[in-house]
């Protein structure tokens, strides 16, 4: 198949500078490499860039950057359209999780089109269901599944064209909720594994409970990982770790459970902060995991020099 990798480097949704250089990060894990050695023609299309934000003001006065965020989201929105219609399988490389905004906007829209409901997996410590008017960080990260499901209080942000309903959207990973976002996964219909149905059940028996639900819908099957999605011991350069994260086996289990399933259509590679990291290592993690959802297996993995 042909596989496109395009870089978003944004970090106006996080909170500490660094993100702007996950997709040069990853590029120098090589990323390219190894999906092309797993068969697949890789394109890199570059990274993504926005002109002269206009500034707007929000009566939440915690809100951080909305007008530079609010141009990342519309600048991805129309990139992920576009490079759905033209292959197989894109890979974003982000930049914060607001990236993920315009991402799942964007192939949203283009599933519409050709009549096929899109799922998300959404791989994070935290569900990213603030609105606009409930996060109190303000860092607008954390609002990315608020605004591609549609929830009330997004509407700073350009309208998303065709919203991802919410019982389509499945998160795996959840350590890290705020009051707002607890209420709206209780009532809006979400599918939610925490940590600890994960402790209890491993991580198998939601996947695929999950991923059958997406194959009886013949829908397309996007992913969202977030770099602290992982244990930080394992993946440390990302600004807002959360102790008790998936393991190095949890995480190549979801992503090689992925591949066999043939939904995956597209994936987000999210919250990469190189400059808090050792040597490179969640880049090159990063790295590996998108290979296991491309067709790596455990005895053509290359052996890792780090300690
Ligand atoms: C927290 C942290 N819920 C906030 N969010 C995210 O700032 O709203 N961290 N997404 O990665
Ligand atoms: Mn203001
Ligand atoms: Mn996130
Ligand atoms: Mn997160």
């Amino acid at each position: 198949g042909n596989c496109a990798i395009i870089g978003a480097p944004i970090q106006s949704g996080a909170s500490r500078p660094g993100c702007v250089m996950g997709p040069a990060s990853l590029r120098t894990a090589g990323l390219e490499a190894a999906i092309s050695g797993l068969g697949w023609q890789v394109t890199d299309l570059g990274d993504l860039a926005i002109t002269d934000p206009q500034p707007v003001d929000h009566p939440n006065d915690a809100v951080k950057h909305l007008s530079e965020t609010s141009a990342w989201i519309k600048v991805v929105e129309q990139a992920a359209y576009d490079v759905t219609g033209n292959y197989d399988f894109p890979i974003f490389m982000g930049g914060d999780h607001s990236m993920s905004a315009g991402s799942v906007a964007g192939i949203a829209r283009r599933a519409a089109e050709g009549d096929r409901p899109l799922f998300v997996l959404w791989l994070d410590a935290h569900p990213d269901l603030h609105t606009l008017e409930t996060t109190q960080s303000g860092n607008l990260h954390g609002t990315s599944v608020a605004y591609f499901t549609d929830r009330k209080g997004c509407e700073a942000f350009p309208p998303p064209a065709a919203p991802v309903p919410p019982e389509n959207v499945c998160f795996i990973g959840l350590r890290s909720v705020d009051d707002a976002e607890r209420e709206r996964l209780a009532s809006d219909g979400f599918e939610v594994h925490d940590m600890r149905m994960i402790d209890e059940s491993g991580v198998l028996r939601p996947l695929r409970g999950f991923l059958e639900r997406v194959s009886a819908a013949n829908g397309l099957l996007h992913v969202s990982l977030d770099v602290d999605f992982l244990d930080p011991s394992i993946a440390p350069a990302v600004g807002t770790t959360v102790p008790g994260g998936a393991t190095f086996r949890e995480a190549h289990l979801i992503m090689e459970t992925l591949c066999d399933s043939g939904l995956v259509r597209s994936l987000d590679l999210v919250e990469l902060n190189p400059f808090l990291d050792e040597r490179g290592r969640t880049a090159e993690l990063m790295t590996d995991l998108a290979a296991s959802i491309f067709g790596r297996r455990i005895f053509d993995r290359p052996t890792r020099s780090h300690p």
